[in-house]
């Protein structure tokens, strides 16, 4: 490796700050004499609230029957490879979106289109989901997420509320922090998180682990390729962006580049590297860039510290682990993790760091003392900062002025139940945070709910931040296992009800069709080219067009459905049984299946989503022969 650039330029001032472990106890204490006792234990996440508890001022929190929320919530779903939308302040679940994971519901990883973006793969690990911004704030575009398992990329688009694109990033392993350019839809920046041989191909030294290395990489929004890459020293984490479209950012927590846990925890400082992206992509543009080993995607050398013009690496302490900009844009906020602190890092230095006029460290204005295991940090309208404490299973309010100006910060600590990971607070992601709703998810719920087995749900607070004091308003167990969530107000979010027949997402049935001489709003057509039938059918409730087709067996079978009623929320599906088919039609979606008929015998299919009074009735047969 290249030298290591010296991390002890600085003594962290922490301390100056501090809240002793006296104060925090008698803060949590005083906040269970008060709102927090009435209320904590005994609501379910999503249960109906009294409404004399809700403070006038504040935002509404109970939403009752028929009422609709006011923010929608947008939840990772961790190694169960999905995103979830919640309605927040109720806690509804309201869909799960299949990204990496196979679902039988939607039929995700059966259908055509979904076998084209998963390529064979069905699970997947979705820590971070962003959404495409304009102008600081979200556009309702695009969604983006992450899967840590196997390195890639997903887009969700808003207007379905689907997923859109899955993008392989190459050389990288273990893509972790992701975090969209906040200031237009241009690029995704995607953090790799493990160090692996490059080329990661299986070819070179593979033992060697000081020949490994890591990358960052730009996505672009639209097309979902990947621009460029970075090569980086270290090992990245977390991402963000700052408001303006200078800068991406990743903190990295294994600046020892060790493989084993005592390998990577040796220093006492790591890095927040800041990505200089004008110097970056001007130098893509004058092909500066070289290739790894199969990848097209020119790659730059960030590396070395100093010496690279297009990186900075900030002194940090201690393996951080979070890093999120706060509403102003001015600051990032980089959680210690295994440093009871916070740095946060003034963004306007971080120019005169790059010219060489300041060190690095100086862009680290004030270092507060938090808790024992600072993790994530969300933000308020009102210049204030909440911590995820994940050993002391607190959240830290504190007020970035104050730390700035080396008071002690810390306005209140309140206990979470248990293990926090990550916190989000309303809109915080984007300029117009507005201190209204903060998440806790934390990790353990031990004994706040019914036991259910030695695997346990999550347990995910939610808490009204717009008095005084936070005050927990619902809690609720989590399915395995979201790490992170965004809540967006729901004027932001206007999805579509009935699919335009003219979108994109049918254009594989659509060439098909055109070939065939047919069309896929008013099918019923078998068509055999030799070993290949091609069933094209469409549902209107109660009926499928075909009640019967047949199939010479061995043949291999496409199935496209059309869904023909264009009537809000009247879904049909396919299911042929014995044949591990399944999938649904929304109002007037195509969808469609390839299977091998390699069973002799009569098979009924069936409309699996209950759509009419003779939805029973919606039925037919395969007859393979
Ligand atoms: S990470 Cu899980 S708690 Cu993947 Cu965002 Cu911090
Ligand atoms: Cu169509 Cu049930």
């Amino acid at each position: 490796m290249t030298e290591k650039k010296d991390d002890h330029q600085d003594e962290i001032k922490s301390g100056e700050v501090q809240t002793s472990r006296r104060d925090f106890f008698k803060t949590t204490a005083m906040g269970m004499a008060g709102a927090g006792a009435v209320t904590m234990g005994i609501l379910p996440f999503g249960a109906a609230k009294d409404a004399e508890a809700s403070s006038a001022a504040g935002p509404k929190e109970h939403v009752g029957p028929g009422e609709l929320d006011e923010y929608y919530g947008f939840w990772s779903g961790g190694q169960s490879g999905e995103v979830r939308i919640i309605g927040i302040p109720s806690g509804r679940e309201l869909k799960r979106i299949p990204v990496f994971n196979w679902d039988a519901a939607y039929g995700w990883g059966t259908t055509n289109f979904s076998k084209s973006q998963m390529k064979g793969r069905i699970s997947g690990d979705t820590h971070h989901f962003h959404l495409s911004y304009k102008d600081g704030t979200y556009d309702g575009k695009y969604g983006f997420v992450n899967d840590k398992s196997q390195a890639r990329l997903a887009r969700i688009r808003l207007d379905m509320l689907v997923t859109d694109k899955i993008v392989d990033i190459p050389n990288a392993a273990g893509t972790h922090g992701i975090f969209p350019s906040r200031n237009e839809i241009n690029a995704v920046y995607c953090n790799s998180e493990f160090r692996v041989p490059l080329p990661y191909d299986g070819s070179g030294d593979l033992e060697d682990v000081s020949k490994y290395g890591c990358l960052h990489s730009c996505i672009d929004a639209e097309s979902m390729e990947v621009r460029w890459q970075i090569q980086v020293d270290g090992n990245l984490d977390l991402c963000a962006t700052d408001y303006e479209g200078k800068y991406s950012m990743a903190c990295c927590y294994n600046s020892e580049e060790g493989a084993t846990l005592p390998e990577m925890m040796g220093k006492d400082r790591d890095w927040l590297v800041i990505f200089n992206l004008e110097r970056i992509e001007a130098a893509i543009k004058a092909g500066k860039g070289t290739t790894i080993g199969n990848s097209k995607v020119p790659v730059l050398d960030g590396r070395g510290g100093a010496n690279s013009e297009y990186t900075l690496y900030i002194p940090v302490p201690k393996s951080p682990h979070g890093v999120n900009v706060d509403p102003t844009g001015k600051y990032a906020v980089c959680s210690g993790k295994l440093s009871p602190t916070v740095s946060v890092v003034e963004l306007s230095k971080v120019d005169q760091a790059f010219a060489g006029k300041i060190k690095p460290r100086d862009c680290v204005i004030a270092e507060p003392e938090v808790g024992l295991g600072p993790l994530h940090t969300a933000f308020d309208n009102k210049g204030n900062a909440y911590t995820s404490i994940f050993l002391d299973s607190v959240v830290t309010k504190w007020n970035i002025a104050k730390a700035i100006a080396g008071e002690n910060p810390v306005l209140e600590k309140v206990d979470v139940n248990y293990q926090i990971g990550h916190i989000n607070a309303s809109m915080s992601e984007t300029k117009d945070a507005d201190g209204n709703w903060m998440v806790a998810l934390c990790k353990f719920s031990k004994d706040r709910f019914l036991p259910v087995g030695p695997f346990r749900a999550e347990n995910e607070q939610l808490f009204n931040i717009s008095g005084k004091k936070m005050k927990m308003v619902h809690e609720g167990a989590a399915h395995a296992e979201p790490h992170d969530a965004l809540i967006v107000s729901r004027d932001l979010i206007r999805p579509e009800k009935v699919w335009p027949r003219d979108d994109r997402r049918f254009e594989i049935e659509r060439a098909m069709a055109k070939k065939h001489g047919v069309t896929l709003e008013a099918a019923a057509n078998v068509i055999t080219e030799g070993n290949h039938t091609y069933v094209y059918m469409v549902g209107i409730a109660p009926a499928f067009s075909l009640s019967k087709f047949n199939v010479p067996l061995g043949n291999t079978v496409t199935v496209v459905l059309t869904n023909m009623d264009g009537v809000e929320d009247l879904s049909h599906g396919f299911c042929l049984t014995q044949h591990d088919i399944n999938f649904g039609v929304s109002p007037k979606e195509t969808a469609s299946v390839t299977f091998k008929a390699d069973k002799k015998g009569v098979f009924w299919y069936y409309c699996p989503w209950f759509c009419h009074a003779l939805h029973l009735e919606m039925r037919g047969r395969m007859i393979v022969s």
